[in-house]
């Protein structure tokens, strides 16, 4: 990191970096710009600053004619739902069919590589709340995506496709890691730390554009790969992969449904539904929080004018007893109900 840097850079920088809304993300590089102490030493700084400052204001403020941006297709996607994970890995290995398999889109399967070609959303139910699925080109040397890290930058974890039916699996599943670390992302097998900054010994720590993300290891086909589970383990043995893994099939369905149960607990997803004085809780749309789970949080997804004038609040759940009046730094369970009061 260059010298030099004020508490004020830092403090935009930690907000950059915890952001994932696309237009949170651009004012925090704009409060970055602006805080950067501005001598030799930043140059190089102030250079990526300025120049991620201009693809996202182009990506996210242009009009946008017929719903796409610059005349072309979205590519920074505004996450929805309790948590955006990105589906990443080779050409082939059935990305967009467990996409399709696991939202119910029509994301363009095929039997031949690169099909797909620009990011596409999706809805995968679990339970009451939605986990966004992003489906994605694939990752590979032959053909790069230029904007793919830009597109990587609002997910909070991925899922790594591969196909261990597939004899040059290592190879390309090697590439799908050199391209990506070229591009600052790092995928870990961390799941406890996702949304944390890297630790000042890790790789990223001192460039605020380098990306962590928590990754699910899928290795798809499972219908087509006899002892499936004996190929993942010799799969892992032979790369050091530590990322937590499934065997699954997008034709047969079989493993899917452990995905969304696994995500919800190794992203410490918290629902909590909110009721009005005198009425019953809305139970049919929680609000989800994650490692930020206050009262005060919830009263922000509500309204910034709620979390502005907020007295106090009662919980029921497991949070409090039942009734329990609460300020707003009391931190919530799952499943609480609150009520806010201003
Ligand atoms: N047997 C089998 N074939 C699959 C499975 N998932 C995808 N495929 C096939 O693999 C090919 C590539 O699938 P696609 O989803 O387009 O791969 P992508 O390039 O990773 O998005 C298509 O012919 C799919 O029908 C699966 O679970 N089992
Ligand atoms: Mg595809």
């Amino acid at each position: 990191m260059p010298a030099n840097l004020s508490p004020e850079y830092k403090a935009a920088e930690a907000s950059f970096r915890k952001a994932r809304d696309p237009r949170e993300r651009l004012d925090g590089l704009r409060e970055m710009l602006r805080t950067i102490p501005k001598h030799k030493g930043t140059d190089h700084l102030q250079a990526d600053i300025k120049r991620r400052i201009k693809e996202l204001s182009e990506e996210i403020e242009t009009p946008r004619k017929g719903g796409a941006a610059r005349g072309g297709p979205t590519l920074v996607i505004r996450p929805e739902g309790a948590a955006q994970i990105a589906l990443v890995g080779p050409p082939n290995v059935g990305k967009s069919a467990l996409h399709a398999r696991l939202t119910g889109s029509g994301a363009h399967v095929a039997p031949y590589p690169f099909t797909t070609q620009f990011p596409e959303p999706g809805m995968m139910p679990h339970e009451d709340i939605h986990f966004e699925l992003l489906d994605l080109p694939a990752i590979s040397t032959e053909h790069p995506v230029p904007w793919i890290a830009s597109t990587l930058q609002t997910a909070d974890a991925c899922m790594l496709v591969v196909d261990l039916s597939d004899p040059s699996c290592v190879d390309q599943v090697q590439a799908v890691h050199t391209v990506l670390r070229e591009k600052r992302v790092t995928l870990t097998e961390r799941w406890d730390a996702a949304g944390d900054a890297p630790a000042a010994d890790e790789d990223g720590a001192d460039d605020p554009f380098a990306m962590r993300l928590p990754t699910l290891l899928l290795a798809n086909k499972a219908d087509e790969v006899p002892n499936i589970d004996a190929e993942l383990a010799a799969f892992r043995d032979l790369t050091g992969f530590r990322y937590p893994a499934f065997s699954v099939s997008a034709s047969t369905g079989q493993g899917l449904a452990e995905i969304g149960p696994w995500l919800f607990r190794n992203l410490g997803i918290v629902r909590v539904y909110t009721k009005a004085p005198g009425h019953p809780p809305d139970k049919d749309r929680p609000f989800t929080l994650r490692r930020s789970r206050t009262v005060e949080d919830v009263a922000r997804l509500v309204h910034k004018d709620v979390a502005r004038t907020l007295r106090y609040a009662r919980v029921w759940g497991k949070s409090g007893f039942d009734g329990q009046q609460v300020g707003r730094e009391h931190a919530l369970a799952d499943g609480d109900v609150v009520e806010l009061h201003t």
